[in-house]
C-alpha cells in the first residue's frame, strides 16, 4: 500500500507538494474541478459544503482539460518527488447530460472519452468519478469531532428539490429558468450508469486508465428527490457486474461505507479488495449511520482503521490510500494540520502492518 494525499485545484502548489513529501506521501490524487467558484463556503481551506445552490459554478463547458496541462501537472508533481496517481471527479460542465440523460448526452459522453484518452496519454493511471445527479450535499457542519474540532455530518434526510440548471451539486447553467429537475428513479439512474459504462469502459481499457467509482456520499437511497446508485455495500457488486473489466473499479470510501445502514465495514472491505477491484482508498472515520452521522478524526469514530488496513494488506491491495476529509484543527492551518494528523496515523499503521 502507498500513502497518498488528495489536493483541491487551488492547492496545486509547489509548497503543498513539499508538504505531502514531508508527511511521507508518495502519490497524489488531484481534483481539477474548482468547487469553490462563486459558492457559499465558509472557507476554501476545507472540503466544499455549500448550500441548496450547491458548491458554486461549474467550469467552462467548451474547454476540456488539455493534454498539455495534464502533462505539465504530472511533471510538476514528479519534480517534487511524487507520483500523480489519479484525477478525482469530472467537471459537471463537461458531463452533466450523461447524469441527467439530457440533450447533450452524446457530446458529453465524447467529452468523458476524450478526457480519459488524454489521461492515458499523460500517464495518469486512474480517473475517479461519482455518478450522481444530486451529488455530495445535504450535510451540515459543527464542532462534532474530538476537542470541538469542526467537521461535517448529516442530521436527517434532505428532500429539497434540485433547481433546473444544477447537476452534481454545482450550477451548470446560471441562466436556467425557474423550476426543478424531474425526479429520477433507481431504474433511471442504473440505466444511465449502464450507458456510461458501455461507452466509456472500452475507451478506458484502450487508454490504460482505470475508472474508479465513488459511492454516493451521503449514502441515502434518495437525495433531494433523486434516486442514488451505490448507497449500500451490496450495490458496489451491481456496479462492477454491470460491465466486468479491470478498468471498471472502485474509489473505495471507507467513511461512506461506514455510514451505510446495511452490511459490515470489514466484510465489505474484504469482499471487494479480494476481487481486486479497489482502485484507491479514501480513509475517513465517522460516528453514526446515514442520515444521522458525523465525521470524526481517523482514530475516533466507529471504525477500527487498523483492522481495515490489515484486511487490505492481507488481500494484497497495493494501491494508494489517502485521507478523505478530516476535521479542522484549531490553529493557523486547520486543513494542513488535520491532514498531517491523519497521514501520521496512516504511516504508522502501514509501518506496523509491514513489520508484522
Ligand atoms: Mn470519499
Amino acid at each position: 500500500m502507498k500513502l497518498g494525499l488528495g489536493l483541491y485545484r487551488h492547492m496545486l502548489t509547489r509548497e503543498n507538494f513539499q508538504f505531502a513529501r514531508q508527511a511521507g506521501v508518495t502519490h497524489l490524487v488531484v481534483h481539477l474541478v474548482d468547487y469553490f467558484k462563486g459558492g457559499a463556503h465558509a472557507a476554501q481551506d476545507n472540503q466544499p459544503t455549500g448550500n441548496q445552490r450547491g458548491w458554486g459554478l461549474a467550469g467552462d463547458p467548451n474547454r476540456l482539460w488539455t493534454l498539455d496541462e495534464l502533462l505539465a501537472l504530472r511533471r510538476a508533481i514528479n519534480d517534487a518527488g511524487l507520483q500523480l496517481e489519479a484525477i478525482e471527479n469530472f467537471d459537471p460542465a463537461h458531463w452533466h447530460d450523461v447524469l441527467l440523460d439530457g440533450p447533450l448526452k452524446r457530446k458529453h459522453l465524447q467529452n468523458v472519452k476524450t478526457t480519459i484518452q488524454r489521461l492515458g496519454e499523460a500517464g495518469i493511471p486512474i480517473m475517479g468519478y461519482n455518478f450522481s445527479v444530486a451529488g455530495v450535499c445535504g450535510r451540515i457542519t459543527g464542532p462534532f469531532a474530538r476537542g470541538g474540532a469542526e467537521s461535517v455530518g448529516m442530521d436527517g434526510p434532505c428532500d429539497a428539490p434540485v433547481p433546473l440548471g444544477m447537476a452534481w451539486n454545482m450550477v451548470c447553467d446560471p441562466d436556467a429558468p425557474d423550476g426543478f429537475l424531474p425526479p429520477v428513479t433507481h431504474d433511471d439512474i442504473w440505466r444511465r450508469l449502464g450507458d456510461f459504462l458501455d461507452e466509456v469502459v472500452p475507451v478506458a481499457e484502450a487508454a490504460g486508465v482505470t475508472l474508479a467509482a465513488h459511492p454516493d456520499d451521503p449514502p441515502t437511497p434518495t437525495m433531494r428527490g433523486h434516486a442514488r446508485l451505490v448507497y449500500q455495500p451490496r450495490l458496489f457488486q451491481r456496479l462492477l457486474d454491470r460491465r466486468p473489466s479491470p478498468a471498471n473499479s472502485l474509489e473505495f470510501c471507507i467513511g461512506t461505507i461506514a455510514e451505510m445502514t446495511e452490511g459490515d465495514v470489514y466484510e465489505t472491505v474484504d469482499l471487494y479488495s479480494r476481487q481486486r477491484r479497489v482502485a484507491y482508498v479514501h480513509l475517513r472515520n465517522v460516528r453514526g449511520k446515514a442520515p444521522h452521522y458525523q465525521e470524526t478524526f481517523i482514530d475516533e469514530g466507529d471504525v477500527d482503521m487498523l483492522r481495515v488496513l490489515q484486511i487490505l494488506h492481507a488481500n494484497r491491495f497495493d494501491g494508494v490510500i489517502i485521507p478523505d476529509h478530516t476535521p479542522q484543527m484549531s490553529c493557523a492551518a486547520p486543513w494542513h494540520a488535520g491532514m498531517a494528523h491523519a497521514l501520521g496515523y496512516m504511516r504508522a499503521a502501514l509501518q506496523a502492518i509491514a513489520a508484522q
